[in-house]
């Protein structure tokens, strides 16, 4: 085999054997990377929110556009909180990393209603967005309530 398909055969399957943590060169890195996606993940929401409740005129485009960013990005924080990672500058619980199963039931379950309000947006319907929004904003909560220091 050619050393350059060696290498891309190796790098291949490091990328799917690798634990998700071990892409990060440090743990601080782990740590800006999934605090970054969840800030760029809650300003989308927030916008398709606020149009939600009133504070800001719906602009279906916009709302569309926005929830399916959140939908995307909402997929990125949760390879960031490998092991060695719950320490600097960080809200996140302790109980993370002892109530892993638990812990990615709630990231799963704010991805599917996220991804429920990307639908419901596309479509363009307020109410279905209003529901979505509910739902998400929920699963949000709810993780926030067991798992982010104050
Ligand atoms: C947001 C945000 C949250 C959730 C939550 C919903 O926009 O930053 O944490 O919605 O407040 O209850």
């Amino acid at each position: 085999m050619k050393t350059s398909a060696s290498i891309a055969l190796i790098a291949t399957v490091l990328a799917f054997t690798t634990p998700a943590s071990a892409q990060f060169a440090k743990p601080d890195d782990a740590v800006k990377y999934r605090k970054n996606a969840l800030f760029v993940m809650q300003q989308n929401f927030g916008r398709v929110a606020a149009m939600a409740s009133g504070k800001a005129p719906f602009d279906a485009k916009v709302a569309a556009e926005s929830a399916a960013v959140a939908d995307y990005v909402g997929k990125l924080p949760w390879a960031a909180f490998g092991e060695g990672t719950d320490k600097g500058e960080t809200r996140a619980k302790a109980e993370i990393w002892k109530e892993s199963a638990k812990f990615k039931e709630y990231a799963d379950k704010m991805q599917a209603e996220m991804s429920k309000l990307a639908a419901a947006a596309k479509t363009g319907n307020l109410d279905s967005i209003k529901t979505a929004v509910n739902a998400t904003g929920g699963t949000c909560k709810t993780c926030h309530d067991a798992y982010r220091k104050e």
